[in-house]
């Protein structure tokens, strides 16, 4: 659990509840709970206590109605999951309380491994389930590029779903609807590959949700500039969020690191020494599983480069 409770939860019983659906700097916009006619279940702006910013979508919150129009977050609720990055300065939360996450992918532009492997071990250290969306399949040569990686990503047990949203629209819907309906899922991934078109798709009023939002909280409205969660009809919610160049894992242990490595998982602690770092040393079972074939070269590599930036505990 993260979070710990502050002083102001224990009031928190007295007050209404709501869902973070967007963040923007220290501004929020909230779907209040209930389905009432006194504003419950309806959506408003919030902003939080004194400098706190670190409330995502997908935060559940207790607010309060100052009046005039203002609504001030009151406390957090403890999070079930917290999908984070950070650098050696600051840690960015991402979105809290997630059933999956899902890393849109394309060959076109081509899409960087090292970041794919950084999101998932992210999300395997707050037990949050993966899956990857290729988009553009429509593009000539877009999905044959990246096939084989795909492969590899589909032998970890990584469901993959191969799609063409511009093209082929209905049957993007039919494949995905399944998928994420009824549970709360996160889409990310580098800039341009096809978030905000998938979500364009799967709800159906998101422009025009998205442009309310922006003007409430004063956002641009070209790019994708800020997380924001919408509501699937039939229940469950997909978050779109913008799309990253970097995703720092400092926060992160060497042990996590090796535990974010799915393939990995069976051979820790077969190696000759306790605190091998499967980089170098004799009697390694990971790098015995590479040299064997048993464990993709490429991933191994990806993950001695993170080993080697990473901190040593
Ligand atoms: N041909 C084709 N183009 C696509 C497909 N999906 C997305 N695109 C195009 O790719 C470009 C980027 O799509 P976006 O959905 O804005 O990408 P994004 O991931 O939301 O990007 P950011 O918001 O910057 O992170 C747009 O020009 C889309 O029209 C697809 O399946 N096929
Ligand atoms: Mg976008
Ligand atoms: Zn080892």
């Amino acid at each position: 659990m993260h979070g710990a409770p502050d002083a102001a939860h224990a009031l928190s019983e007295a007050l209404a509840h709501a869902t973070v659906l967007a963040a923007y700097g220290r501004q929020f916009w909230l779907r209040l709970d209930g389905d009432d006619e006194n504003g419950g279940g309806g959506e408003r702006s919030a902003v939080t206590r004194g400098r706190r910013g670190d409330v995502v979508a997908g935060d559940r919150v207790a607010w309060r109605d100052l009046g005039s129009g203002q609504a001030v977050i009151e406390s957090v609720m403890p999070r079930r999951n917290l999908l984070r990055r950070s650098d050696d300065r600051r840690e960015k939360a991402l979105a809290a309380n997630l059933d999956r996450a899902a890393i849109v992918i394309s060959g076109e532009p081509p899409f960087s491994e090292e970041l794919l492997v950084r999101v998932l071990i992210a999300a395997e250290r707050e037990g949050i389930e993966c899956l990857l969306i290729a988009t553009k399949a429509d593009v000539p040569g877009a999905l044959e590029s990246i096939e084989p990686r795909l492969h590899v990503y589909e032998s970890l047990g990584y469901p993959v779903f191969r799609i063409a949203a511009k093209a082929e629209p209905e049957e993007t819907i039919a494949r995905l609807r399944p998928e994420l309906g009824g549970r709360t899922t996160l889409l990310l991934g580098q800039s341009g590959m096809g978030k905000s078109t998938l979500v364009n798709l799967l709800v159906p009023d998101a422009a025009l949700a998205t442009q309310t939002i922006s003007e409430a909280l004063q956002t641009g409205k070209h790019t994708t500039t800020f997380t924001r969660a919408f509501d699937l009809a039939g229940g469950g919610r997909l978050i779109d969020s913008p799309g990253f160049q970097v995703f720092g894992l400092a926060h992160l242990s060497a042990t996590e690191l090796e535990h974010g490595m799915r393939e990995f998982q069976p051979l820790l602690g077969h190696c000759r020494f306790y605190n091998c770092t499967h980089r170098h040393e004799p009697g390694c079972a990971i790098r015995t599983a590479v040299a064997e074939g048993r464990i993709d070269t490429r991933r191994h590599t990806l993950y001695e480069q993170l080993r080697d930036g990473a901190r040593e505990r």
